[in-house]
């Protein structure tokens, strides 16, 4: 498919892609996809309101019948799932077949969501006061701004709506300004969807804001959004924690992650090779549960290192959509530059490189290929602490599995971890109390590559949201408990006597 048959299969039009002054260039060659109308800030304003409308009258639709929506957009999703995956590819710059994971990720969490709409469930509680019933319910609770970034375009959103809707909320969301192509995209299929469904689904019901950070900051400021899911850099999250804090609004936050895989002696080397490969260099090192840092026993070091080493040289880099390449180009010059600036450390420190060089600058001098780099770590005590957004993997020699746990905790992010073993204590130590601090600890599997179905998230500079799988939708609905006395007396709680007789 070419970049006119994407952007037709999708419904876009030239006149909606041309004439803004938002240009978006495919990080694959640097050529123009389009240049988008952004939207100012009275605009924004305008789209608050609309989604306050219709928010109050969307929450009055049964849960099941919102359901439906979510099963129509999920519906379209797989109609149009290639040329989806496609747009994603072409304007981040990822694979085509995890553009087609990540489409397949936002029929998955539509799945989900449609049978979440029949169990919206609430607990019944029992009173200690005679004739009383004690009762909570999830009620929706008002506009859901979404923040996304680059590199997961299309899926964030939907986890974010899949769920928002279901649960009576109405959405706006803000991609990243270099993605903005296939949030339009996305946009159109949600409009597909809410023709299908009939009139009772609101005008405004989801809606898109296009712009840079000044027209995100508006919606984190802005009482009458009172969740705010944002996914992005910890230093993003770092202004808009704060922000939707001082107004006692929620926020969902999913940011950095600075993932490690432990590989025991014990560890099948054959999947931890693939699980340590895909999380390294998949998606060119951005996504946020990327591996960065891998802790290999001494026992097995030499070994795993040199076929990572013999894997890396063999690497097929190049265009997104061509079906052979596994590795695509980073998002920007800016991607490379901290790339570089990473690797210049390691060398200043000692460390060994392998990889890491710009490549394809002459077919593609507006785009940003590298070779994904392997860094083995000089000292036996150096860290990683901070999240360079490129395919860099850090490699660690350990010895003792406690010590080896303890170094991949102590670092400030908490997003994603994984160990290779077949001993049974081993695993169990690395999944307990002890263990892991992350919000993702995965045995004989990589960092990468989560199922919908599970919460989604991490703790300490990753934020501590969650989102898609498992109870996440609560952070969606505000939770209300309703005592019932269907007595006759009115006797108070924790005993207490209020003035009267008996
Ligand atoms: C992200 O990089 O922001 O677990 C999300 C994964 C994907 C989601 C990544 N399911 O790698």
């Amino acid at each position: 498919m070419d970049m006119q048959e994407i952007l037709t299969q999708l419904n876009l039009s030239a006149d909606e892609l041309s004439g803004g002054t938002l240009k978006v260039h495919s990080p694959r060659d640097g050529a123009l996809i389009g240049s988008v109308h952004m939207d100012s800030a009275d605009m924004t304003q305008d789209k608050i309101a609309a989604s306050v409308i219709a928010f109050k009258e969307w929450r009055m639709v049964p849960g099941p019948r919102r359901g439906e929506l979510i099963r129509l957009l999920g519906e379209i999703l797989r109609e149009k799932k290639d040329a989806l995956g496609a747009s994603v590819a072409l304007e981040c710059g990822k694979i085509y077949q995890e553009g087609l994971g990540e489409v397949q990720e936002m029929i998955d969490i539509c799945d989900f969501a449609v049978g979440l709409s029949r169990q919206l469930y609430g607990l019944t509680i029992a009173s200690e006061r005679p004739g009383h019933k004690m009762r909570e319910y999830w009620q929706p609770i008002g506009p859901v701004g979404v923040i996304s970034a680059f590199n997961f375009p299309v899926a964030v959103w939907a986890w974010n709506t899949a769920l928002a809707l279901v649960c009576g909320d109405s959405v706006i969301w803000k991609p990243s300004e270099k993605t903005p192509i296939t949030a339009l995209a996305c946009q159109k299929l949600f409009m597909e969807a809410c023709a299908r469904f009939g009139d009772d689904a609101p005008d405004n019901l989801s809606q898109i804001l296009i712009g840079e950070r000044d027209i995100g900051e508006i919606m984190v400021e802005d009482k009458r959004v009172p969740v705010i899911s944002a996914t992005g850099s910890c230093a993003m999250g770092r202004i808009v924690g704060p922000k939707v804090a001082a107004r006692f609004g929620r926020s969902i936050l999913e940011l950095g992650g600075n993932n490690a895989i432990i590989v025991a002696p014990s560890a099948d080397l054959d999947i931890a090779f693939q699980g340590i490969l895909f999380g390294a260099v998949g998606t060119c090192g951005q996504r946020c549960t990327s591996t960065r840092r891998v802790f290999i026993h001494a026992d097995v070091y030499d070994t795993l290192v040199s076929r990572l080493k013999e894997s890396y040289l063999g690497l097929s880099i190049g265009d997104p959509l061509d079906p052979a390449t596994l590795v695509g180009p980073l998002i920007d010059g800016m991607a490379f530059q901290n790339m570089k600036a990473a690797l210049d450390l390691a060398k200043s420190n000692g460390s060994k490189i392998v990889g890491g060089e710009r490549i394809l600058e002459d077919k593609y001098p507006d785009a940003y290929y590298v070779n994904p780099a392997i860094v083995e770590m000089a000292g036996k005590d150096d860290n990683i602490q901070e999240e360079t957004f490129a395919p860099i993997l850090y490699i660690f020699k350990y010895t003792d599995l406690d010590d080896a746990i303890h170094r991949q905790n102590d670092v400030p992010q908490g997003l994603s971890s994984a160990i290779f073993t077949r001993d049974v204590l081993e695993a169990e130590t690395f999944t307990c109390e002890s263990g892991s601090d992350c919000g993702i600890a995965n045995v004989n599997i990589g960092t990468s590559g989560a199922e919908i179905g599970g919460a989604f998230g991490g703790e300490k500079e990753t934020g501590g949201g969650r989102e898609s799988g498992s109870d996440s939708w609560k952070a969606y609905m505000r939770r209300m408990t309703s005592t019932l006395n269907y007595s006759t007396a009115l006797p108070l709680a924790q005993g207490i006597k209020f003035g009267s007789d008996d």
